[in-house]
């Protein structure tokens, strides 16, 4: 693959692969800022990373009948322009992979927490554009979409697709996007145009989008039918697993998680210790966090974390707790509920490809 266009990226990661560019922010740099900058956004690439040329760039929907093409001033004028607020997440590309790996060998990159970031997205609606482009959706079940502009490790293009009713659906939220927290985005985040899909993994966000169509299937491309899927944990080989990629499912959204981000313990005035906690969660499509709880006993004694952050339907949520009369050192846990009362659970079974991870977080002080 050639790397000879690919542009500067931010020093503020830590680098888990130079080509493809793969990096991530630590987690207690990433939890300062509730709407995350660009420089500390994770960099989960297939392939090359390029400034492409915005004025050139077209958008193309493909269909029986003949393609429609826009280019991005045509996106920028033509629509009403929305914004978003939502998380991106890489659980898909196995965000806490690092953790899982200990329990048994993952196959995949090393993730640790930081493949998530929370961030205003703007362009205009995947729905705008598909009902303008006067689509035929008779048995039509998926929108698929791809990159062509780019190359890739798996596959000849990047690829994915969602439910045509999640892109019908305003309140579904998912956006043709251009802008980052009110900034044009850079090349890294998929520049000029990026899909925006909140609620689901960031597998499916597909960056560089230049090509769509309608289809009664799912994107038969690499990344969505045979990456990123949770297999049990009696598939233990690549070569088990090519037989049954196609029984499971493709990861949407992912679980409900939380992790404990940073520790740091202060003296009272009665030199007492409490201990201050810090951590970020994370949902299951629209299904908000309502509480986030943490431990210093394994698990006996349970107390809120205050939520700090949250906006929106999509948002991250940050939180921190300060437990009082602590032990010099210990270790603490942390575990998220959502709106329907649904619990992260404590353990997690491993699988190949170290996915979606989400036992309680865990700290040290
Ligand atoms: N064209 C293209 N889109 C892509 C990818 C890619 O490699 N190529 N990676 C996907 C994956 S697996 C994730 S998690 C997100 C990462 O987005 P980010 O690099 O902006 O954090 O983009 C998705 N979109
Ligand atoms: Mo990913």
């Amino acid at each position: 693959m050639d790397y000879s266009h690919e542009v500067p990226h931010s020093q503020l990661l830590l680098v888990r692969g130079q080509q493809p560019f793969n990096a991530e922010p630590k987690a207690s740099a990433l939890i300062e800022f509730p709407i995350t900058p660009d420089d500390l956004v994770y960099c989960r690439n297939h392939g090359p990373v390029e400034d492409l040329d915005h004025d050139a760039y077209i958008l193309t929907i493909k269909s029986d009948y003949g393609d429609k093409r826009y280019s991005m001033q045509d996106l920028e004028t033509r629509f009403q322009k929305y914004e978003v607020v939502a998380a991106l997440q890489a659980r898909c590309a196995g965000n806490r992979r690092k953790e899982m790996d200990q329990l048994k060998k993952v196959n995949g990159i090393l993730w640790d927490d930081g493949v998530v970031c929370n961030a205003k997205w703007g362009g205009v609606r995947l729905r705008d554009v598909l009902l303008d482009s006067n689509q035929d959706l008779t048995n039509m079940n998926h929108v698929q979409f791809a990159s062509y502009v780019t190359l890739c490790e798996d596959d000849t293009y990047y690829g994915a697709s969602i439910p045509l009713q999640k892109a019908m659906d305003e309140e579904g939220d998912v956006l043709v996007a251009w802008e980052m927290n009110d900034e044009c985005m850079s090349p890294d985040r998929g520049a000029p145009l990026r899909l925006v899909v909140p609620g689901y993994c960031g597998a499916r966000w597909v960056k560089w989008l230049d090509t769509m169509r309608l289809s009664p299937n799912e994107s038969p491309n690499y990344y969505q039918a045979r990456d990123y899927k949770i297999l049990p944990p009696e598939i233990e080989t690549k070569t088990a697993a090519a037989q049954v990629w196609s029984k499971y499912p493709s990861i949407t959204s992912l679980n409900l998680n939380s992790i404990v981000a940073s520790t740091s313990v202060r003296k009272n005035a009665n030199g007492l210790l409490s201990l201050i906690v810090r951590g970020y969660a994370t949902h299951y499509m629209a299904s908000t966090v309502t509480k986030v709880e943490v431990t210093v006993d394994g698990g006996e004694h349970w107390q809120p974390a205050r939520v700090t952050y949250q906006e929106g339907k999509w948002s991250w949520t940050l939180w921190e707790a300060v437990v009082d009369d602590v032990a010099e050192h210990g270790t603490v846990r942390c575990r998220a509920w959502d709106v329907n009362l649904n619990v992260q659970p404590q353990e997690c079974k491993w699988n190949l490809r170290g996915v979606a991870f989400n036992p309680w977080g865990i700290g040290k002080w």
